[in-house]
């Protein structure tokens, strides 16, 4: 019988929301994935924190639920110890887990937890109508920044770079294809995957256009085992270029074969 990973809720992101997108990535990734037997969808785990990037788990016919705001990576940890032979993935808001959870995603990186986080980043709160977050931008305007934001924002990728993360990736919503792809190689990472999804938010923060002129693939003579490039390409200022795709990947000991 086909996979169907769809289900019979009804989607209740913005109509345009490139969350969308990243929905229609993850279920090619994990359907072919599926179909050449790479993985078998009852050993799957897709946990969801709160906000807007959290609804992908009401769309999702495999093993799903939602954790606290910005909680739902030491819950994804767990799943991942308890039993190993888990695909474990999580979706995650830049508010919940650059905002309100930082230390989880710090600390998952850290010791190197075998699970894909999936980092939704459209800069803002959006479920709670656009407030700023860590990634903001500064100047950005907002509920709790009217004036605009007067904060440097935080590189994502660049904290999970000096973190410890074994997988950093970055990709743009839009690119389906490449977002698919860099999904199904975090999974296949054996070890902490961290996905940087530029994902505009099309009500609070539309950088549809900003980004869709700046996004640039990395070099085709790019090599992600070098962790000094990684991060010269983290710390690009993102007002004149952002490259997209794997930025660095090793191989270390996982936390679940270390405290085996
Ligand atoms: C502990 C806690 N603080 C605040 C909230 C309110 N809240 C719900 S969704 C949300 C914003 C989520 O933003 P983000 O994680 O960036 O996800 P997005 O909506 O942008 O996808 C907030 C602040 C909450 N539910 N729990």
């Amino acid at each position: 019988m086909a996979l169907n990973l769809a289900t019979d809720n009804k989607i209740t992101w913005c109509p345009g929301c490139p969350n969308s997108q990243i929905l229609v990535a993850f279920r090619q990734a994990v359907t072919e994935m599926v179909d050449t037997k790479e993985l078998e969808i009852h050993n799957l785990v897709a946990g969801a924190g709160v906000g807007c990037h959290g609804k992908i788990s009401d769309y999702l016919r495999v093993n799903t639920f939602n954790g606290l705001h910005g909680r739902i990576i030491p819950v994804l940890t767990g799943v991942k110890v308890a039993n190993p032979k888990l695909t474990v993935v999580g979706f995650s808001g830049d508010g919940d887990s650059f905002s309100e959870g930082l230390s989880h995603v710090c600390h998952a990186a850290q010791r190197n937890s075998d699970i894909s986080i999936f980092l939704h980043n459209n800069q803002t709160f959006a479920l709670t109508t656009g407030q700023a977050t860590t990634t903001s931008p500064v100047g950005f305007k907002g509920g709790t920044t009217p004036y605009g934001s007067v904060d440097e924002p935080w590189s994502p990728t660049l904290m999970m770079l000096a973190s410890g993360a074994t997988f950093v990736a970055r990709t743009f919503a839009s690119n389906i294809q490449m977002t698919k792809e860099v999904m199904q190689e975090a999974m296949r990472h054996k070890g902490f995957a961290f996905v940087d999804i530029i994902q505009p938010c099309i009500t609070f923060f539309d950088t549809r256009e900003f980004y869709t002129k700046r996004v640039k693939d990395l070099p085709k003579t790019y090599k992600p085992d070098d962790l000094n490039a990684a991060f010269a390409i983290a710390r690009e200022p993102l007002d004149k270029k952002v490259h997209v795709g794997i930025l660095y990947r090793t191989d270390k000991p996982s936390f679940e074969e270390k405290i085996a």
